[in-house]
Formats: structure tokens, C-alpha cells, sequence
């Protein structure tokens, strides 16, 4: 049994990581001896004869992917168009998205056969083996209409599965985009916020990883080259002793990297921050949501504004910077309380960033959406990438909240004037910006592989430089330097022969 993973794409707005469902589920299904690749069509073009040419090649029986609400359409169309070249391949789809809309997507999508719901690790093991889809725990599958198996258990000590399987991945793309390392000490949430999936997927009674096992995970993957962590956990901070053990092994093992990771106002205190700050964290992401206090009530995310205000202040006293997430577009949303958000905002004076609420499947607020006030004006799941409307509220149309986010936009274009005045960029997109558009410019048009044999005549380097220029529209010098730091870095690599240099990535 011959298993495909395949990443698909997403907006270069999203930070560009590597799966962690993908990772865990390759990792597992080597461990069992089945073999695996992946296709990662995320850091290179996305074109369907490279899907051909993979399939081809490899010949797998079985093609998984994953996918997130807002690019499910496009994962979706991949497997349809693996079945249109192999119909005998079982297609399978999981992640949060499909998790909580299994029967629309086998329904509306012929060429799928099975939907893994949650927790996939076991599953897609029981699916390889060829087990009985009926016996299968976690799956809907397709036989004369649509079949739901009883639902999986949670994996309850998590220190039985494999490290992820970083080796299938293309990990000098990510490294040449500046993407850090992702990582999970434990996974579920005890909370449930009415926009958030999260307790959902991991349950709400978290699982922690062994502390000495998440370290050496950490020692085994920085070897790989990447600068900077962030642990994936729904909520980092949740456990405090977890927390410490973690803390404490990178101190006692020196490790020096910095790290960030999501926290809630309500879990951390000087002591907590103080010790995350020594042992290297560098950004904790507060999910803040309003500057409201009914609208954080209403959607259930029991803080007080109050408690943001202190967090915030204790994290930066104690080092450790914050970046504050907003979502605008929630139930009780005004152009009154919209307003109050943004004031919110600045007055933290730390960096942050909005979200517009998305109801993703699944979701309370999707769920009982009259009850909270909330029309939902689209399923068009491409528009789910929580950067635009697609709901109103009886006091926010899409265009308030579109006119807000404006506002905000508007304020991001005046940072680089402050910037030079000395005056700190607060902003989300203050931190995108130092990823690497030229990187992703190479990667998305596959324009290193498109080269081809390239005459030696400067110097290898030199005229990769020189034939980049002319395709792209970034500064020599800045070609020059990027080029220079992956080709040291191992990232990009060249072979002459003939006098002419062939490169690629990795
Ligand atoms: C870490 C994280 C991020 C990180 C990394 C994302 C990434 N691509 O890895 C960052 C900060 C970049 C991020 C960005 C976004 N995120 Co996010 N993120 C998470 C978080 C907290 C954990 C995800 C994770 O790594 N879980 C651990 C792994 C092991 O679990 P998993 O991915 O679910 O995979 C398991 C199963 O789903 C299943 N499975 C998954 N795929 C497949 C495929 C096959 C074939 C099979 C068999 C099984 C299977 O098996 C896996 C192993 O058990 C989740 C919350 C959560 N707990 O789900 C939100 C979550 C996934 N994010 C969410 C959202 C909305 C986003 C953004 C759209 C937000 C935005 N606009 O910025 C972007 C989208 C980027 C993207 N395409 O993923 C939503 C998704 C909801 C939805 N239906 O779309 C979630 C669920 C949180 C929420 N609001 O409810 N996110
Ligand atoms: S938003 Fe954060 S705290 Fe709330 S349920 Fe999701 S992961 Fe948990």
C-alpha cells in the first residue's frame, strides 16, 4: 500500500508552514511500515501535471490531503483530479474543515470516498491496512449514501506517536521562505469560544507531551537550520507545570532559540512569563478578540478587559513580546463597538493584528448563528480566509467592517514614515513583511527549475543572479544577498557539468 500525503496551496498572507496533521500522519504510517511521500504543492507552483507526473512516478493507492475551510475548495479539486487520472485510488480528505462537514463533502464531492473526522493518526492506519470501512472509527465513507463510523477516540497519551516526519517535507523551500519550526507539546483546549474549533478538534481535556521527549524533538529538528519555533498548541500556557518542564529542559540543555507561542490573558502571571522569557520565548500571540466587554461575553471567551490590560503589561515587563489578535465581525459587532476595538488596539500598544470572523463548520456561532444575530452571507468556502466578511450583524454590514479594516490598513501604510522616526510598527503584517516575497516569488513560479542549464560565465552564483533579475522584479542587491545566504545555507545547490550549472532546491 503506497500512501500520497498532498500539502495544498494557500494565500502567501498565511504564514507558510509545514502541516503538522501531514507530519504526524507520515510519520506514523512509516513507523508501521507502510511507505509514504509527500507532494507539497504549497512551496512550489501548483499545476496539475505536476500532480500527473507524481502519480505517475509513484503510483500510489491511496492520496490523502488536509485542508483548512478556506482552501478546501482547492484540496478538494486535487483529489478529483487524482481520480480522474487513477479511479481505482482511494481518496481520502481530513482536517478541521471536513471534521465537522463530512456528509456535505462526500455529497457534493463524487470523487472522494473517505472523510477522516478528527484525531487522523489511527485512522488513516486502520484505512491503509484495508480494513472494513464500516469498522473504521472516525470516518464517513461512501456506500449506497453516506455512512458515519462511531467516532474516534482521542490518542491518549500522545508520547506513542512518532516525531513528525519532517524528512518528507521539502524543508529548504520552507527555510529559504523564513518559516519557523512548528511543533506540539500537547494538543485540546478546556475552553469554547463560540468561533473556535479548536477544543473541538483536540478535546477539551488537553494532552501534554513528556517535556524531555518535546526538547529533543526540538534539538533533533534546529539541526535542520531553522532560526525560530513556535509551538502550535491551542494554548500553550494552559498548564503551567507542563509549561515549567518544558522551560526547564531547554535551560538545562543551554538551547538558545526564540520561540512563540498562543496563550490566553487568563493563564499566564509574572512568574510563568518570567520563566518563558529565560528559556527563549519571544512572542506570545494573546487571543484578545474586542475591545468590548459584552461582545467577549457573548462569544464566551470569559476575560476581561481589565485582565488584557495586565497580561499585556506583564508580558512586555517581563520581555516576552506581545502580539494581540482581534477578530471584528462577532456577535453584538457595531460600528460602535468596532470603533471601541481599534481604540483597544493602539491603546495596548503592543502589536496586533484583526482577523474578520469566519463561521467555519463546526463552530458555535455557525451553529446557532440566528441565536447570536449573525447572517451568513456566502458558503463559498474560498472567502473563509478570515480577511474579509462574510457575515453582518443587525449593526455591522460587510462594508463597516470592510471600512474598518481600512482604517487600520490605512494606518499600516503610514508606518514606514514612523518607522523612520523611531517610532515602533505595531502591526501584524509589520512582522509578515519579513518573510521572504522574493523567496516565495522563486518557489510559486517553479523559476529555479525553469532555468535550466545555465552557461558558466561570471561564477555559478553570479549568473543564477543575473538570469533571476531579468524574470523578477526585485533589486540586484537584494537577489545578490538572498541568493548568497541559501546557497551558504545549503538551501539551494547547483552541479556543473559542461560548463553549464543545473540547480534546485535542497
Ligand atoms: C497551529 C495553527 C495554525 C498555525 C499553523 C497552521 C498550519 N497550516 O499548520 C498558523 C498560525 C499559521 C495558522 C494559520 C491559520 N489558521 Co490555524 N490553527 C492552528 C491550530 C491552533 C493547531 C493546528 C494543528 O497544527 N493541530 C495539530 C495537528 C496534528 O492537527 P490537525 O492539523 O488538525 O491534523 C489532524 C487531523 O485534522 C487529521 N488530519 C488533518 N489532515 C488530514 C489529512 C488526511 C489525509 C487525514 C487522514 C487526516 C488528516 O489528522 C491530523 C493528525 O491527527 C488550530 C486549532 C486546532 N486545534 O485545530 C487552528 C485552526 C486550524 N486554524 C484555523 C484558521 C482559520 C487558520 C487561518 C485561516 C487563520 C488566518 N486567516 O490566519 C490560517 C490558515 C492557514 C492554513 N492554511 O492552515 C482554524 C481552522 C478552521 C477552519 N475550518 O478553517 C482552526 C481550527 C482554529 C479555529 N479558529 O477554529 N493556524
Ligand atoms: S480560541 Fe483559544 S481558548 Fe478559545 S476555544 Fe479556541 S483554542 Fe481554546
Amino acid at each position: 500500500m503506497k500512501t500520497l500525503l498532498i500539502n495544498p496551496p494557500y494565500a502567501f498572507s498565511e504564514f507558510p508552514i509545514i502541516p503538522m496533521g501531514l507530519l504526524y500522519l507520515g510519520a506514523v504510517l512509516e513507523r508501521n511500515g507502510y511507505e509514504v511521500e509527500v507532494l507539497d504543492l504549497l512551496v512550489s507552483r501548483y499545476s496539475r501535471d505536476k500532480i500527473k507526473r507524481k502519480l505517475e512516478q509513484y503510483q500510489p493507492d491511496i492520496v490523502g490531503t488536509t485542508c483548512v475551510t478556506m482552501n478546501y475548495p482547492i484540496a478538494s479539486d486535487t483529489l478529483k483530479y487524482c481520480k480522474s487520472l487513477n479511479p481505482d485510488i482511494t481518496a481520502v480528505i481530513g482536517g478541521p474543515h471536513v471534521t465537522f462537514a463530512p456528509v456535505e463533502t462526500l455529497n457534493e464531492s463524487a470523487w472522494i470516498d473517505i472523510v477522516v473526522r478528527g484525531e487522523g493518526e489511527l485512522t488513516m492506519l486502520d484505512i491503509v491496512s484495508g480494513k472494513d470501512r464500516a469498522a473504521i472509527d472516525g470516518i464517513a465513507y461512501r456506500a449506497e449514501g453516506v455512512h458515519l463510523t462511531r467516532e474516534r477516540c482521542l490518542i491518549e497519551n500522545l508520547d506513542e506517536l512518532p516525531l513528525p516526519a519532517r524528512h518528507l517535507f521539502p524543508t529548504a523551500r520552507y527555510l529559504a521562505l523564513d518559516a519557523h519550526l512548528s511543533l506540539i507539546t500537547g494538543r485540546g483546549c478546556p475552553f469554547n469560544c463560540v468561533f473556535c474549533v479548536g477544543s473541538k478538534m483536540g478535546g477539551r481535556r488537553a494532552r501534554f507531551r513528556n517535556p524531555k521527549l518535546v526538547v529533543d524533538e526540538i534539538e533533533q529538528s534546529l539541526k535542520l537550520g531553522f532560526k525560530e519555533v513556535n509551538f502550535e498548541d491551542d494554548l500553550f500556557t494552559l498548564n503551567h507545570r507542563h509549561l515549567h518542564g518544558i522551560c526547564d529542559e531547554i535551560v538545562s540543555r543551554g538551547l538558545k532559540f526564540n520561540w512563540s507561542v498562543f496563550a490566553r490573558v487568563d493563564t499566564v502571571n509574572p512568574q510563568v512569563l518570567e520563566k518563558l522569557r529565560e528559556a527563549g520565548c519571544t512572542w506570545l500571540c494573546y487571543g484578545i478578540e474586542s475591545g468590548n466587554q459584552q461582545i467577549l461575553d457573548r462569544v464566551k471567551k470569559k476575560i476581561t478587559l481589565e485582565r488584557v490590560r495586565e497580561s499585556v503589561k506583564m508580558a512586555k515587563d517581563a520581555g516576552v513580546s506581545v502580539l494581540a489578535s482581534f477578530i471584528i465581525g462577532l456577535p453584538g459587532e457595531t460600528r460602535q463597538t468596532l470603533a471601541e476595538t481599534m481604540e483597544f488596539a493602539r491603546e495596548l500598544d503592543t502589536y496586533y493584528g484583526f482577523h474578520v470572523l469566519a463561521p467555519f463548520p463546526g463552530t458555535e456561532v455557525r451553529e446557532k448563528a440566528d441565536e447570536f444575530g449573525i447572517e451568513i452571507l456566502t458558503n463559498d468556502w474560498s472567502k473563509y480566509d478570515a480577511n474579509r466578511p462574510v457575515t453582518r450583524t443587525p449593526g455591522a454590514s460587510p462594508e463597516d467592517l470592510t471600512a474598518a479594516l481600512h482604517k487600520y490598513y490605512r494606518g499600516l501604510r503610514l508606518s514606514p514614515d514612523k518607522a523612520e522616526e523611531g517610532v515602533e510598527d505595531h502591526s501584524e503584517e509589520a512582522r509578515s513583511r519579513r518573510r521572504s516575497p522574493l523567496a516565495w516569488t522563486l518557489l510559486h513560479g517553479d523559476i529555479i527549475e525553469s532555468l535550466g542549464r545555465i552557461r558558466v560565465d561570471s561564477g555559478p552564483a553570479e549568473d543564477l543572479a543575473a538570469r533571476i533579475s531579468d524574470l523578477v522584479p526585485y533589486p540586484r542587491k537584494q537577489i545578490d544577498q538572498s541568493l548568497n545566504g541559501w546557497i551558504s545555507q545549503g538551501l539551494l545547490n547547483y552541479e556543473v557539468v559542461d560548463s553549464h550549472s543545473l540547480w534546485r532546491w535542497g
